[in-house]
């Protein structure tokens, strides 16, 4: 046993001590901001879709943050239209998508432990596969003969893959802009959806039935206006449905998030997001508006902190100035920081990964930080500073040790300062654990710090 170690036994032992006395700690508030330093990685056009996979699923390894996009590089290496991050570095998943005009990755999704790429692309790792296919790790599969047009949403409804887009076949069967995958075989799923130029924007699952969103008015040969229900063996409208596409269904706290171009729902003014609670559809305050483009949209909609987060093309939300991205807290929107900006300024993705929200578009700036396409947010706090008074020092010990022995849940701030390692668990989150305790006593007593 080395003399740090032994070093830290002892303030473990103190730390216990003044606990038991009745010390108080002093828990961590965070401030959260954009990362700086994310001029690096760039990627030259645009990230389209992203998604958490955990490549040998219950083994050892951490997940990964698969990215998508039309781009040839990651971080500098060359990479293309699809990459993983590890929380520190870029790889490319084999010789990546390639093929046709302008070969992109538009969504990414797990289904059955292997990553599925949807897109615009003709082949993956030198394989035919048409706008569709599935990395295992190690090499890239079609399936079967894939689609006649773009892939645009992805998800798994009863252990099948579900596709959605612009295409009217699936393998060998006619497929209205949706189809599902059984693993062996592609299937249609009634008549799917119809109307002038209809498209597949997005799916989600709820309340056990699947959902799809996009530019459509009839679904299963009856009026559904731009949103529609699957229930295994028909489709049915949401209500009234809304009266422009829906590019963005995400399931929080049971209730269906849908965002988009729309600006209303069923004569309800609800500005480019709204919430279905099976009965009804609600806005979410004054919602998203631009001063900037005739045409703002949320595309994309997740969770970070309790919060909802939105991101699209838009300079306001509520009665806040936000440009292209926002929380929403249960009461009132929110901008983040400064935003994303650029010529291009929208953000189409967004995902949580390492404790951080990860924000993915074709904006160039995060801030006055060069950040082309890619940006993070997340607690304004060093790794090792668990009550982020901007020192790491003896008065974090006890919080370092109150958050490794917590049977509770930690909070973002919490788990993102305690893991001073920076390593990744199996859904990509902080790895708050033992291997943190050398690297957080080589911080306070040695000054080596992350
Ligand atoms: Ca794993
Ligand atoms: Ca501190
Ligand atoms: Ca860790």
């Amino acid at each position: 046993m080395n003399r740090i170690r032994i070093r830290w036994m002892i303030r473990v032992c103190i730390v216990g001590v003044v606990s038991i006395a009745g010390a108080q700690s002093v828990v961590a508030q965070c401030a959260f901001d954009w990362r700086p330093g994310d001029g690096e990685p760039t990627f030259e056009y645009t990230l389209s879709a992203m998604t958490t996979w955990d490549p040998d699923g219950p083994g050892p390894l951490p997940a990964t943050l698969v990215v998508g996009g039309a781009f040839s590089t990651a971080g500098g290496v060359p990479a293309e239209a699809i990459a993983c991050w590890d929380g520190a570095t870029w790889q490319p998943l084999g010789a990546g998508i390639n093929g046709g005009l302008n070969p992109r990755v538009y969504v990414l999704t797990v289904f059955n432990g292997d990553l599925i790429a949807g897109g615009d692309f003709t082949s993956a790792g030198g394989v035919s596969a048409n706008n569709i296919a599935r990395w295992d790790g190690m090499a890239w599969h079609p399936l079967g003969t894939g689609m006649n047009g773009r892939v645009r949403a992805l998800t798994v409804h009863n252990n099948e893959l579900i596709a959605g887009g612009q295409f009217t076949t699936a393998g060998d069967v006619a497929a209205s802009r949706i189809a599902r995958w059984d693993g062996m075989a592609w299937h249609s799923l009634g008549s799917g959806m119809g109307g002038s130029g209809a498209s597949v924007f997005a799916l989600a699952v709820y309340n056990a039935d699947l959902i799809a969103g996009g530019l459509f008015t009839t679904a299963g040969g009856v009026s559904a206006y731009y949103i529609a229900r699957w229930d295994g063996t028909a489709w049915n409208p949401l209500g009234m449905g809304t009266n422009n596409s829906v590019i963005a269904l995400a399931v929080v706290d049971d209730a269906l998030i849908a965002g988009g171009y729309f600006t209303a729902t069923c004569g309800v003014e609800a500005r480019r997001i709204a919430r279905w609670e099976g009965t009804g559809w609600q806005p979410l305050g004054m919602g998203m508006s631009s001063t900037s483009t005739q045409f703002p949209y949320v595309a994309d909609v997740t969770v970070y902190n309790g919060d909802l987060i939105a991101g699209g093309y838009f300079t306001s939300a509520g009665d806040e100035i936000a440009n292209n991205i926002a929380r929403w807290d249960g009461m009132g929107w929110h901008p983040l920081g400064t935003g994303v900006a650029g010529n291009y300024p929208w953000v189409t993705a967004l995902a949580v990964y390492g404790g951080e929200l990860i924000v993915g578009g074709a904006f160039t700036t995060a801030v006055d930080n060069v950040s082309p396409c890619w940006a993070r947010w997340g607690p304004d706090c060093a790794r090792g500073d668990l009550n982020c008074d901007q020192l790491v020092d003896s008065a974090d010990v006890p919080l370092f040790v109150d958050a490794l022995l917590s049977t509770q849940p930690l909070t973002v701030c919490e788990a993102y300062t305690a893991n001073v390692n920076g390593d990744m668990d199996c859904a990509g989150g902080p790895r708050v654990d033992a291997s943190d305790i050398q690297p957080f006593v080589d911080c306070v007593l040695g000054g080596l710090c992350p």
